[in-house]
């Protein structure tokens, strides 16, 4: 790879996120090429590959390993995530590992390890919420001071409809994560202590517990409650406000316009995460194929932040299954990650 070719980029992992990487890899982003997959189901990895030109592999290790392969990214399901993550280390290629950094804090802290014995960064877990330009802007006010000190903050996470194998676990480690490691961002402190709560059901949701109210004690005082709701039907609808001493600051509607029309009004609610994140996922992913290109140690949300994130979600599925409020232990924080 030199400043002038593209890095060359292996993608484990060719399912609904896999492929939309791909596609923003390919077409949309500067400066990469998908030139090797692997997925354990080996017609859609050989299909994916042929649709971009790349080699389909037998094995995500065989695809790390390759020559013509600078950099990885891992979009396979989370208890995967951490052999992708650890063989590419070992192999010293950038890689981009998307949430969770992988599914127990023990399974994070072995990958905090390894990279801490690498001795700089190569990973990045794929929080995007940092990179949508509506919560950058909530966080410039925030950090501007403007709003005096944040109290509260109040936060939505819906989606339309979730698959069978959802339960109501995945609500915690796999759709609140995103606020778990957002709130981490916004506040600039950790999660002290989580409690959950168990709102009469959906019918929408047949047996699942759906929603659930998720709220965070963050380290300075200020509370944060998630409302998880994954059976809302009407789109893909990311709410969030801060209240603070002398203020509020809130997510706009994301859609483009509002229509006044015949005495009532209305706007677009995206259909899913690709859509109501799609600037989020450009942003993030062209950034960091900018600083492997340029040799930097990876920038964005780090193995620290993915193994705090999985250390906040286990106090979350053990308040789950208490209703007890559960204090967050954390690991130590390596140096690397200071
Ligand atoms: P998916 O089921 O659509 O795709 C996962 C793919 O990985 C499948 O094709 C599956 O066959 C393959 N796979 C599973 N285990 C594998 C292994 N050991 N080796 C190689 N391939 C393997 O799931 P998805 O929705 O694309 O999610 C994938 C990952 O991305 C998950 O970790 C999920 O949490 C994360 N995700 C993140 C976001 C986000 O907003 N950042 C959105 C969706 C999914
Ligand atoms: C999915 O895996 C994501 O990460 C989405 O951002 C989230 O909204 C959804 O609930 C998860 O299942």
């Amino acid at each position: 790879m030199s400043a002038t070719e593209p890095v060359r980029v292996a993608v484990i992992g060719t399912g609904m996120i896999g492929q939309d990487h791909i596609r923003r890899l390919s077409t949309v982003l500067s400066g990469a090429r998908v030139v090797a997959v692997n997925d354990v189901d080996p017609a859609r990895s050989a299909e994916v590959a042929a649709g971009v030109g790349a080699t389909p592999y037998a094995s995500g290790e065989e695809a790390i390993a390759a020559t013509d392969v600078d950099a990885v990214v891992v979009t396979s399901w989370g208890g995967s995530h951490e052999q992708y993550v650890v063989a590419s280390i070992a192999a010293g290629k950038p890689v981009f590992c998307e949430k969770p950094l992988a599914d127990t804090v023990e399974a994070c802290t072995r990958i905090l390890g390894a990279e801490v014995a690498h001795g700089s960064r190569l990973v990045q877990v794929g929080f995007m919420r940092r990179y949508d330009p509506a919560y950058r802007a909530m966080k410039e006010v925030v950090d501007s001071g403007r709003i005096g000190d944040p109290l509260i903050m109040h936060c939505g996470h819906r989606n339309p409809s979730v698959p069978g194998y959802y339960t109501k676990e995945s609500a915690i480690v796999d759709t609140a994560v995103h606020e778990i490691d957002l709130v981490r961002w916004l506040f600039g402190e950790e999660i002290a202590a989580v409690r959950v709560l168990t709102p009469r059901k959906s019918k929408n949701g047949g047996e699942l517990q759906d929603p659930l109210l998720v709220l965070f004690e963050m380290a300075g005082g200020a509370i944060v409650d998630v409302e998880v709701s994954v059976n809302i039907r009407y789109g893909y609808d990311i709410r969030g406000e801060i209240v603070g001493e002398d203020g509020t600051v809130s997510l706009a509607d994301s859609g483009p316009v509002t229509v006044r029309h015949n005495g009532s009004y209305s706007g677009r609610v995206p259909a899913d995460w690709r859509e109501r994140f799609i600037r989020a996922y450009d942003i993030e992913l062209q950034e960091w194929v900018d600083g492997v290109a340029a040799g930097q140690p990876a920038a964005g949300p780090s193995s620290w932040d993915g193994c705090a994130a999985q250390a906040v979600a286990d106090a979350g599925l053990a308040a789950l299954a208490s209703a007890e409020r559960v204090v967050v232990t954390l690991p130590e924080r390596p140096a690397l990650y200071a």
